[in-house]
């Protein structure tokens, strides 16, 4: 078993070789693959130094079987067909495929079968702030149809990559001492603040990553509910939060929904209000599972129930969901 790593310099490429030794993957070889300005560097791999190499047309994917893509969705469109043309399976973090009918989207604690039926050899990884919360809704589902979502997001500064944290810790510093503010990465000054606005704006109103997270939900649940999103980012470092609120074709009580995320694998529940406990991004940073709590039901509606879901974004909403999708394609002999 040969494994590439595309984008190795990123946030979500050095998690993948985080999460690759972390979970011990099952392989002889990895392979690590940059752009050209990375091209030389070296990074530490279970006690080895790997060299990265620069990533270009031509055969250098002929021996490997999987490769776990993050470098963007115009690198991954350029080099899908240079990466998978021997038969490697290119799992993808970019948006460039997801909304591909022949190429699946895929939460393994949700749709893992998806993944057989993959006619360019390519599986998407959806965006951070789907997964987590389909991992929360699918025990749901599986209790009563959802009807609708309405959900709004708290989304960490990481999902801007590794620009994105550094820019939140510059400001933090430029506060603290006065100094002007720095803005690149995001619309606004992001320390002391919050920003109702990630990805661009569409002829809907609503922003991408919002829409993101109604076309993904019905792909990936095989669902026609509708999800209807705010998402906005917050000065945290990279655990994404959101809350959400579900209307069910029947009631369910919130200690049934307790119970079902309970017993439903990949998620983690921490409800306890009498002691102030429930999931929280800095405490939930660097965790695998999705933490939910403040599960309830809404006031307004008995057939609907209300929650906060909380999840790592560079790991479960990244790099440790393409490695779960890797690991469940090893061990269905799919690879
Ligand atoms: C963000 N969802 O948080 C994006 C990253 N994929 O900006």
């Amino acid at each position: 078993m040969k494994v590439a790593i595309v984008g190795v310099s990123g946030a979500v490429g050095q998690e993948f070789l985080k999460v690759l030794a972390e979970r011990d993957f099952p392989m002889d070889e990895l392979v690590i693959f940059g752009s050209a300005r990375s091209a030389g560097k070296t990074y530490e791999f279970k006690g080895k130094q790997l060299t990265v190499k620069e990533l270009k047309h031509g055969d250098d994917f002929k021996d490997i079987d999987i490769a776990l893509t993050s470098a963007g969705a115009g690198v991954s469109k350029e080099y899908a067909e240079t990466i998978t043309k021997h038969g490697a399976i290119m799992i993808d973090n970019s948006s460039a495929f997801r909304y591909d009918d022949d190429v699946p989207l895929v939460v393994p604690e949700v749709n893992p079968e998806d993944s057989k039926v993959r006619p360019r050899n390519i599986i998407a990884n959806p965006n951070c702030s789907t997964i987590q919360m389909v991992v929360a809704l699918k025990p749901i589902e599986n209790m009563s149809k959802i009807k609708r979502v309405r959900v709004a997001t708290y989304q960490a500064a990481s999902g801007a990559g590794a620009q994105g944290i550094a820019e939140l810790e510059q400001q933090n510093k430029e506060v603290v001492e006065g100094k002007p503010v720095t803005v690149n990465k995001f619309a606004h000054q992001l320390a002391m603040n919050i920003i109702p606005h990630i990805d661009v704006f569409l002829d809907n109103d609503y922003t991408k990553e919002e829409m993101k997270m109604n076309w993904e939900t019905k792909k990936i649940m095989h669902t026609d509910a509708e999800v209807s999103a705010t998402c906005v980012r917050i000065p945290v470092a990279r655990a994404h939060s959101e809350a959400i609120w579900v209307e069910t074709e029947g009631p369910l009580s919130a200690g049934a929904v307790a119970k079902a995320f309970e017993e439903f694998e990949g998620l983690t529940v921490i409800d306890n209000p009498a002691k102030n406990e429930y999931p929280m991004p800095l405490f939930v940073s660097g965790k695998d599972d999705v933490y939910v709590g403040r599960i309830r039901q809404d006031v307004t509606d008995p057939n609907s129930i209300t929650f906060w879901c909380v999840g790592d974004q560079i790991k479960k909403g990244a790099a440790l969901n393409a490695v779960q999708i890797a690991e469940w394609l090893v061990a269905n002999g799919e690879v």
